[in-house]
């Protein structure tokens, strides 16, 4: 039952007090008169964390009682957001504080905004993986998250002028009060070196991997805690130490800087996390953390499998190994290394173990993303793995060979070798072949890679192939995120939801309820205004809190289409001050996003962004019809604060591009309305709130693909037809945002007229401005809007990640609750 009551605690009120201030005195070296509001932050934090590591503790001997199968999560990338008001959502334990601070003449308010966001990750595949942890918890299944320690996550994002700048995240790594750091635990990781062929055991061919330099591996566990608390998982997060044989080189060696440097070499492995797009420079440095990683998770799978007396040969029976995208899929090489190499076992037996063990998931259909090592590199930092590569390629393409001997082509198209443009090795296809499950993350994108990706794959291996749309936990999205709402709708349903996301479908039959939704208008009233409050406080801009507050959300990217969001803007501007049209109704379009640091086009977009705020806020014309936002450094907190206020969510990517997208998910559980293309889980929304209750416009995948094909869009046809695109367009040839740089969004201009608009702009825009007129429309009828916003909440049960982790556990992990 939801809440729990939380130990003795919520009985004895003093337990908890007690224990912060014993951390404070204790752990701080400070007392309540002295300690500051970071000091107190860290003894609350401990003091919770004290709670959180019994659990732990207990839900690890229930496991090892059970023998439990394990699932291992490994992604390289977790986007935690703040962790202290997660935990006391989830363990029940906020007002029990909040009541503890008061006494302590302490709020608790700023105490949570001590803590930083624990950002190790860049966009959406991280933050998913952050939710299926909550989920995994919640549900009581036995699943773990490994990863990396980054010292620098992802950057902390400022505008200066209106450019993007990049300074280091604030997570603080070393001294983070949730890590349980384990240096007794450590591995040493190899790499480099050589492969000597030789005879071992039998007089087998055992090849010896020699002369390599070793990294240290230090484990770090952060408690992840379900909902009610009875479970608590780990997030095993590795940091990398110079080897002991180079500390010692440091005082031994003649040259003492060359062994000062190596040190630093080693422990540079986890130094930081790369962007999507790695530079060349950084190929190698990404290589080794992709294998350090990998590598560290292996050797502490089979340790504790050993310990717990397991036998080799049933590993796959307790073992599930989930490769977050192909970053981890090095996993396969390294765990047959393991087999063959440590363990002995004939090579037939550990791919059948490898493959029963491992499952792959694909997260994009940006054919950049698609990730590709230089042969020669990987043979330099990974001789024996290449081995085995080529090993599991030879065999493969044997396979291929006998099982289609009419194409001749085949093998090229499938091997993991990549012959043309520099020998490239696959990860993808070393993912597939090495997995007995691959799956896309929503419905048309799981189609897209059998049918357009990896087709080849899909006709030899149709079994492997599977859907599991996405989700995000209910808990951080709504229930913390959103106070107000979460409270309306538990006094209409009750409090089950938050375990049981089907069950907000009970407000079906209150969305048309006058009264729900005079108080869900309440809600959603008090949400705007603070983040009116907080858009003043960070950019001192005044907004109309009445407004329709617009807000697209996200990465900064070209395919996501922030560019077509501006160009509605631009036609809404100059249809004010040119047509003497005001809009029907008032707006504020609120963006937020980072964009990588190596991606030109996404940063001149940032800059698009904010030059045209600069113009059209200061536009007395405009009055407060029109305002545009950006605010800085999106992330998991600032979304926390954009999404309880939203009314529309914009999700406008290009059809075929967007592989699911979780922002929509969250924008719509928490009633805001979606302008949306049929892309991604955009078209499962839709279809489970209903076509009424959706705003949809734009080609389809399909189209597109066909008009590329074809080669027969032409982006100037639009402009030339229609004025209203023409003119919009236009003003990015012009100086009209840019005054103070001329000439400076020429070239997206040029992207879209003279490159051939990559992305479909203009084709979809006449649509968007239609549908963005309905918007308005309907924006004019509140008890009409009102009524499906609620009916979005009400069916966006599926979209919990509880629903998504149960369809992995029952069809990929096999994977079962232990209680
Ligand atoms: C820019 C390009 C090189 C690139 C694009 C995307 C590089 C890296 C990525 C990261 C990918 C793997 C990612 O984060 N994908 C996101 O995963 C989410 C969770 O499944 C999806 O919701 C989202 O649609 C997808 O973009």
């Amino acid at each position: 039952h939801y809440p729990p009551v939380c130990n003795a605690l919520e009985a004895d009120n003093g337990a908890l007090r007690d224990a912060i201030l014993y951390h404070l005195q204790y752990s701080c070296g400070s007392t309540k008169k002295e300690a500051t509001q970071g000091e107190l932050a860290r003894a609350v934090m401990l003091a919770v964390r004290d709670l959180l590591t019994e659990r732990m503790l207990a839900t690890e001997k229930r496991y090892q009682q059970h023998n439990a199968k394990r699932l291992y999560y490994l992604s390289m990338e977790f986007h935690l957001g703040r962790t202290l008001g997660n935990v006391l959502a989830n363990l029940g334990l906020t007002t029990l504080l909040a009541r503890t601070m008061e006494e302590l003449g302490v709020d608790l308010e700023e105490i949570r905004e001590q803590e930083s966001d624990g950002a190790l990750g860049t966009g959406g595949l991280a933050r998913l993986a952050a939710c299926f942890l909550d989920s995994l918890a919640t549900l009581d299944m036995p699943g773990f998250g490994y990863g990396l320690k980054y010292q620098f996550g992802l950057f902390r994002q400022e505008l200066v002028q209106g450019y993007q700048k990049e300074l280091p995240g604030r997570w603080d790594t070393e001294h983070n009060p949730w890590l349980i750091s384990r240096p007794d635990e450590v591995f040493a990781i190899p790499m480099y070196g050589r492969v000597e062929p030789s005879r071992g055991r039998n007089n087998r061919y055992a090849p010896v991997w020699q002369d390599q330099k070793f990294v240290l591996g230090i484990p770090h566990d952060m408690p992840i805690a379900g909902a009610g608390g009875k479970t608590v998982n780990t997030l095993r997060l590795f940091s990398a130490r110079s080897a002991d044989a180079f500390d010692i080189q440091i005082f031994t060696a003649n040259d003492y800087f060359q062994a000062i440097r190596h040190q630093l070499f080693s422990e540079s492995v986890s130094k930081m996390l790369y962007p999507s797009d790695v530079d060349d420079q950084s190929l190698e440095m990404r290589l080794k953390q992709e294998y350090f990683l990998v590598a560290c998770t292996i050797q502490d799978i089979m340790k504790k499998y050993l310990k717990t007396g397991g036998e080799i040969s049933n590993f796959a029976q307790n073992t599930a190994i989930q490769l977050n995208d192909t970053n981890p899929a090095l996993a396969i090489a390294e765990l047959m290394r393991c087999l063959v190499d440590e363990h002995q076992l004939d090579w037939d037996n550990s791919w059948d173990i490898t493959r029963a063990t491992c499952a792959y998931t694909s997260h994009t259909l940006v054919p950049e993303a698609y990730e590709k090592w230089p042969v020669q590199l990987f043979e330099k930092v990974l001789p024996r793995h290449l081995q085995i590569i080529y090993e599991i390629n030879h065999r493969f393409l044997h396979e291929v060979r006998l099982r289609y001997p009419d194409d001749e082509n085949a093998p090229t198209r499938m091997s993991l070798i990549e012959e043309t443009g520099g020998r490239q090795l696959n990860m993808a296809h070393l993912a597939i072949i090495g997995s007995h499950s691959v799956n896309g993350v929503a419905g048309l994108h799981s189609q897209l890679l059998r049918d357009n990706v990896f087709p080849d794959f899909a006709d030899m291996f149709p079994e492997r192939f599977s859907n599991k749309t996405n989700g995000v936990t209910q808990r951080r999205w709504l229930y913390k995120a959103n106070p107000p709402l979460a409270n309306l709708i538990t006094s209409a349903i009750g409090n089950e939801w938050i375990i049981r996301a089907e069950t907000l479908s009970r407000l079906d039959e209150f969305a048309a309820d006058s009264q729900f939704q005079k108080q869900f208008a309440e809600t959603r009233n008090h949400n705007k205004r603070s983040l009116a409050d907080h858009i003043m406080r960070v950019t001192g801009l005044v907004i109309n809190p009445d407004s329709l507050f617009d807000v697209q959300i996200k990465r900064v990217h070209e395919y996501k289409r922030q560019l077509l969001h501006l160009l509605y803007i631009i036609h809404c501007y100059r249809a004010i001050i040119e047509d003497g049209e005001p809009p029907q109704v008032p707006r504020t379009h609120i963006f937020a996003g980072k964009a990588a640091p190596g991606d030109p086009a996404a940063k001149l977009i940032i800059k698009l962004i904010n030059n045209i705020g600069q113009v059209i806020n200061r536009d007395t014309r405009t009055r407060d019809m029109l305002k545009v936002v950006m605010l800085p450094d999106f992330g998991v907190s600032l979304a926390e604060k954009i999404i309880p206020a939203a009314d529309l969510s914009e999700q406008i990517s290009m059809a075929g591009t967007e592989a699911s997208g979780t922002g929509n998910m969250k924008l719509a559980m928490n009633g805001a309305l979606t302008i949306g293309t049929r892309d991604g889980s955009n078209i499962e929304i839709m279809e489970e709130v209903g076509a009424d209750n959706f705003f949809t416009f734009g080609l389809d995948a399909d189209t597109i693909e066909e008009l590329r094909t074809e080669n027969s869009y032409n982006a100037w046809d639009y402009y030339a037809d229609n004025p209203l695109i023409r003119r919009a367009v236009d003003c990015l040839d012009s100086d009209m945002f840019c005054q103070e740089e001329p000439g400076l969004f020429r070239d997206i201009f040029a992207s879209l007229m003279y490159e051939g608009d990559y992305f479909f702009h203009l084709a979809d825009l006449e649509s968007y401005i239609d549908t963005q007129q309905q918007v308005n429309e309907l924006y004019t009828h509140p008890a009409s809007w009102r009524k499906k916003a609620i009916l979005n909440i009400a069916r966006s049960g599926k979209f919990s990640s509880d629903r998504t982790v149960m369809e992995y556990a029952e069809t990929i992990w096999q994977l079962k609750p232990v209680v």
